[in-house]
């Protein structure tokens, strides 16, 4: 099927706006900077990545008959709280399972921030002690179990919605929604930066601009920026989305070994635990263009961007934009970084 028929259910205010960072850009004294906002891409909930990607699971949401979405991922999980937030908003029920993926001892983690807007939605949100993967978790399969057991009818969303047969497809779109936006901007982006976890974000866009290439000869660079620091587990992840993406929306050739490129010197020892380039970005970002990232995820790419554009490896001629993700809420579970 070619990815304009796929069925799309609308969660998001329209495309996302694209933003250029002229005080960033002076600063780094290099390339062209500029964000395309996914921070706030919808009014659920604030929006975020996985809202994108789940406005083509929705379809499939509505027709199975399901009446509780069950996801997973850390006690700051942005996905729980998107899927919480489009449980509410389809009036469905919700059953979260929260790991403790991030060894972050805050006696605060687990109950402010995305937690805590995810038990405002009426989420059921349920700690779980096991500690960070980005794989099929028993913890979610027993979830789902016991929904069913209840009497209820689960639909399972996989961590990050990225294992999910249609997972790749919101972000395979993103790549069309840039081109539109470069004609009305009159700008071409040849390079775009995007943090890389659970990969269907990345991945989509790997099998996305590979269609528009085909389509339109022009080549771009997609570079991710780990923060799983479970490097090899997640390349072979994004390998696996990006290839079944591209075959869903018939793409019709092999990717090339070209179009991955997954960059780990950002992500620090441990997921969840920013390192010193981290918190440079994160306040470099604040202080000169109010662009607030998170420890987590945006933090350590725009790292990798500042690392990239600084060094000359992004050529200074070049367009760059920066996928800004989300992420946000689970800066106040990290308020001892600031105090
Ligand atoms: C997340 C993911 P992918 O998981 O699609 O690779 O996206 C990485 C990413 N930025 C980047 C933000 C703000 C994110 O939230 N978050 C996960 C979560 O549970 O929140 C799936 C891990």
């Amino acid at each position: 099927m070619k990815l304009s028929d796929f069925p799309r259910h609308q969660l998001t205010f329209g495309p996302s706006p694209i933003q250029a960072l002229p005080r960033l850009t002076r600063h780094l004294g290099s390339a062209t900077v500029w964000a395309k906002r996914e921070d706030c891409n919808s009014g659920l909930a604030f929006g975020g990545n996985k809202v994108r990607k789940l406005e083509y699971i929705v379809p499939d949401v509505l027709a199975s008959g399901a009446d509780t979405l069950v996801s997973i991922g850390g006690y700051q999980s942005n996905h729980t709280r998107q899927v919480a937030a489009v449980a509410a908003h389809l009036g469905l029920k919700c059953r979260l399972v929260q790991e403790k993926w991030v060894p972050w001892e805050d006696p605060m983690n687990d109950k402010v921030g995305n937690i805590l807007l995810s038990r405002m939605m009426g989420a059921d949100s349920r700690l779980d002690p096991h500690g960070f993967d980005i794989g099929i978790r028993d913890s979610w399969k027993q979830a789902l179990a016991e929904v069913e057991e209840a009497g209820g009818k689960p639909y399972p969303i996989p961590a990050g919605a990225s294992e999910h047969d249609l997972g790749g497809l919101g972000f395979a779109n993103w790549a069309f929604e840039v081109a539109k936006q470069e004609r009305a901007l009159g700008v071409t982006f040849d390079t775009i930066i995007v943090c890389t976890v659970t990969c269907s974000t990345h991945a989509g866009m790997i099998a996305g601009f590979a269609a528009l290439e085909d389509l339109t000869g022009v080549r771009r660079r997609v570079i991710g920026i780990d923060a799983s620091a479970t490097l090899e587990q997640t390349r072979a992840q994004l390998e696996r989305i990006a290839r079944h993406t591209a075959e869903k929306i018939e793409l019709g050739r092999e990717l090339r070994d070209d179009e991955f490129t997954l960059l780990p010197e950002w992500a620090g020892d441990l997921y969840g635990v920013p390192v010193d380039s981290t918190m440079a970005a994160m306040n470099l970002g604040a202080e000169l263009e109010a662009f607030i990232t998170d420890p987590v995820y945006e933090g350590k790419s725009l790292a990798g961007l500042i690392d990239l554009v600084k060094s000359k490896a992004i050529p200074a001629e070049s367009q760059v934009l920066y996928a800004h993700l989300g992420g946000q809420p689970a800066l106040n579970a990290y308020h001892r970084l600031w105090s």
